[in-house]
């Protein structure tokens, strides 16, 4: 679409006047975001109507996202860039005397995710559209999103986020495509022309009504929808059963009931608690999703026995799973087709990603709690057991302890996993290590069954985002040297290794960084007021706090680089400045005694003279997408240092590459294939290996005992995290201590501690070889696009979803 400068300024004007009844002289910051919003709002309505007309006369194949997350981020920008208008509305605006960069920051982040899975779904949806793949998203529109972190006295704190407050401007809401969900009740079997019916009853409706939100494709052409459910009570009930009896209380208490379900967002990453609420939200959202989806295909006129040619359902870890047992019940209960036809059509359709093997994030839901709240859906998700029982136990031969290990309902739990892997036509993990450990272990006897639903699809991110959109000054270098070919295929990135060796571009890549260094030091001068080096090592750990991530590992290299230079004042270190920003569960104790103790010794650090001028350490608070945006252009070096095994893929790593860090890491997740993409010389490799890991759980024969008796510099570290060195802090620091020794150190830190201490001296020693130090970070950016979720979306398009 032809969009000019003069239209541009006009509508935006005219905006203001319609929106507020003021001038540009007049109208605040905000209300000039709000202005320009609606003006590329309708730039970009034009093209989902053409789009989704487009969508419902042809007959492509529809893919539909189902995730409980999607952390979008600010999106004014990214959808400015996509409609290829960036530069244009700039300059319009700054006839205006606006700065469009000042008008971006207003946008509040929309932060209805975690971390790794919500914002790979974000990633995912920008490469759909930009491939021009019919791919919508399906999730929940949380009143409130991703808490805000404060830090008090080096504590975290938790702020709700009201990012809703004074409106979302992106989305649309549809009361014409409402859909009830119903909860609870009872199911009753009637025999009706011979056939067994069940028949729910005395159930309660929810009503879940649809916020569509559009999103654009690169080019602008295609756009899609992310559609997000909000949950609402049924105006009948909630106006006259209760209240016109009298009892008004008890509607008030009704309507709060139902809207709690699409209230907030569960502060969870990799680990999970098992509340009726959350399971309502999986419920609420995999029925309305498919709901719609079927309103929608019923349109088109095709029979139903088709839904499978025509509709691809993809489910984002188990959280959206019960789409299987939903699926089958509408095509059962409400279109009357077989129950071999239903499970022919559902297993057809559903595809499934895994992304975590922590035992603790595995869903799992107690039978007790399925059957009062869903109980159709139970009764089909036994069903679907019997069945898949009677399949395996000759594959098996009567092996008990097989047969139960695939089981879907265990010991009074109904195993979302196995449910998933049994309901659906794929599986895959999110690297190729991943999909090995499934293979392997954490799935090996279903993988046994069904060989070939397994499939590997690594991560990846967008790079319009992760490079084009925050790191301007880096993307004119790039483009300068070989074109702006790599914006619609990124893997074009890998030209520039013909520039390894160019002297003059080597110094601009330098520069470039040294600038976003002293943009971020600012900053953090600003926001914490320590003032920063930006000559120093910008060393960067951003990222949820868990205890698999080995933050921890972070600061005990610091503890020691301390403890040496008080000992020795003469060490020789290369400056170094420590960056770490992130989120822990609010219930997760020993995450955040780590965010204390990290903010304990920043403390002490950076007020210490004798070692302040070649060691700083900040923490940033509240990380989220745009602070992200913000610090990854700024680093060199990466922390990627999950104990090997753990870190299913990571998406930072790639994020922090794509910007020229190097990377020290283990060889987890897609670190593995980062280092194949940059190689052995490009990537610092420390640590245990994955199998070396699995193998000690297994088989036992780590004490971290021992090594705190013979490791000195260890023995030191724990010791002061108890007796007041760091801070005074009531108790101390007595979880970490205790999970490092009296739990035996779960996750490997005294054990790597060494081979990463050795690891960070060679970091030092390339940084001070300008030359090498800047090609490695040009190869890095140049192997980055292989990281592109481009990639990943054409491979799950091609391997999975057959469009
Ligand atoms: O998904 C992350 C992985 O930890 C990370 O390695 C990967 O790159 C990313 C995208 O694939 N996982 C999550 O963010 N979250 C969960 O795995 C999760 C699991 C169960 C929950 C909540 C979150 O109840």
């Amino acid at each position: 679409m032809l969009i000019k400068k003069e239209d541009l300024k006009k509508d935006f004007k005219d905006n203001l006047i319609t929106l507020y009844a003021e001038d540009v002289s007049e109208a605040s910051l905000e209300h000039k975001y709000f202005a320009l919003s609606e003006v590329i709002k309708k730039y970009m309505f034009e093209n989902w109507m053409k789009t989704n007309r487009n969508y419902s006369k042809n007959e492509v194949r529809q893919v539909y996202y189902f995730s409980i997350e999607f952390l979008l981020g600010r999106i004014l920008e990214s959808n400015l860039i996509n409609l290829g208008i960036r530069d244009l509305c700039k300059e319009a605006l700054s006839e205006m005397g606006i700065n469009l960069d000042e008008l971006c920051v207003i946008e509040k982040d929309a932060g209805l995710g975690n971390g790794g899975l919500g914002r790979l779904a974000a990633c995912f949806l920008d490469s759909m559209a930009s491939l021009s793949i019919p791919g919508h998203g399906n999730g929940i529109r949380y009143r409130y999103g991703f808490f805000d972190q404060k830090i008090m006295d080096g504590y975290q704190i938790e702020i709700p986020d009201n990012w809703l407050k004074d409106g979302y401007v992106w989305e649309i809401r549809r009361n014409e495509k409402a859909v009830r969900v119903r909860f609870n009740g009872n199911v009753r079997m009637v025999n009706s022309n011979g056939r067994l019916r069940a028949i729910h009853e005395n159930y309660e409706t929810v009503l879940a009504v649809p916020y569509d939100i559009p999103i654009v494709g690169y080019d602008g052409s295609t756009v899609n929808t992310l559609r997000l459910w909000s949950a609402e009570p049924m105006e009948r009930e909630f106006d006259f059963s209760s209240f016109s009896s009298g009892d008004y209380t008890k509607a008030v208490e009704y309507k709060y009931s139902v809207e709690a379900i699409s209230q907030v967002l569960y502060p969870d990453d990799s680990s999970i608690q098992n509340k009726s609420l959350r399971l309502k939200q999986e419920y609420f959202f995999a029925s309305a999703g498919i709901q719609s989806i079927l309103r929608t295909y019923k349109k088109k006129g095709k029979p139903i026995e088709e839904l499978y040619r025509y509709v691809a359902i993809h489910i984002n870890d188990t959280h959206p799973s019960l789409v299987i047992p939903e699926l089958m019940r509408i095509l059962v209960d409400e279109e009357n087709l077989t129950w071999e036809k239903a499970w022919d059509i559902t297993t057809k359709v559903v595809s499934y990603t895994n992304h975590t093997i922590m035992s603790e994030a595995l869903e799992k839901w107690p039978v007790s709690l399925m059957m009062s709240l869903l109980p159709r859906i139970y009764t089909i998700i036994e069903e679907i057991n019997r069945r898949f029982y009677l399949e395996v136990k000759d594959k098996f031969n009567n092996n008990w302890d097989k047969i139960n290990k695939v089981s879907i309902i265990q010991n009074g739990n109904i195993m979302m996993a196995n449910l998933c892997v049994v309901g659906s036509r794929f599986v895959n993990g999110v690297s190729e290590l991943h999909t090995e450990i499934l293979k392997k272990q954490v799935l090996s006897d279903l993988y046994e069954i069904y060989p070939r639903k397994f499939k590997s699809v690594t991560n990846g991110i967008t790079h319009r985002r992760w490079l084009l959109k925050i790191n301007p000054e880096l993307v004119e270098l790039i483009n300068d040297a070989i074109g702006s070919s790599w914006i619609k295929k990124p893997n074009s990135l890998i030209e520039l290794k013909k520039y390894i060796k160019d002297k003059d571009f080597c110094h601009e890549i330098a520069d470039v960084k040294l600038k976003n260094k002293i943009k971020l030091a600012k900053y953090i001068k600003e926001k914490n007021n320590i003032e920063l080096n930006p000559k120093s090592i910008f060393d960067i750990q951003a990222k949820r706090f868990h205890a698999y991530k080995r933050q921890l590992l972070n600061i005990m290299h610091i503890m020691y680089l301390y403890n040496k230079l008080k000992e020795n004042p003469n060490t020789d270190i290369i400056p170094r400045t420590f960056i770490f920003s992130g989120k822990a569960a609010p219930g997760y104790k020993l995450a955040k005694e780590i965010i204390k103790l990290i903010n304990c010794v920043a403390d002490k650090v950076n007020n210490d003279n004798s070692v302040n001028d070649v060691l700083k350490v900040v923490f940033l608070e509240n990380y989220n997408v745009s602070l992200a945006e913000m610090i990854i252009p700024c680093a060199e070096v990466s922390e990627q240092i999950s104990t090997a095994s753990k870190e299913a893929s990571g998406t930072s790593n790639m994020k922090f590459m794509m910007n020229g860090a190097i990377t020290i890491g283990t060889l987890d997740g897609a670190n593995v294939e980062i280092k194949e993409a940059v190689g052995d010389d490009n990537i610092v490799i420390f640590g245990l290996k994955a199998y070396e890991v699995l193998n000690y759980y297994k088989n036992g024969g780590y004490s971290a005992m021992e090594i705190y008796n013979n490791d000195m510099r260890i023995h030191q570290i724990l010791d002061q995290l108890v007796n007041g060195f760091w801070c005074v802090k009531e108790s101390g620091f007595i979880d970490i201590h205790e999970h490092l020794l009296k739990y035996n150190d779960e996750f490997f830190v005294l054990k790597d501690f060494d081979e990463y201490v050795k690891a960070q001296e060679k970091i030092s020693r390339l940084y001070q070889d300008k030359i090498k130090w800047n090609e490695m970070s040009i190869n890095n950016i140049a192997n980055s696009g292989r990281f592109s979720s481009d990639n990943s979306i054409k491979k799950y398009a091609e391997n999975i979803w057959n469009v």
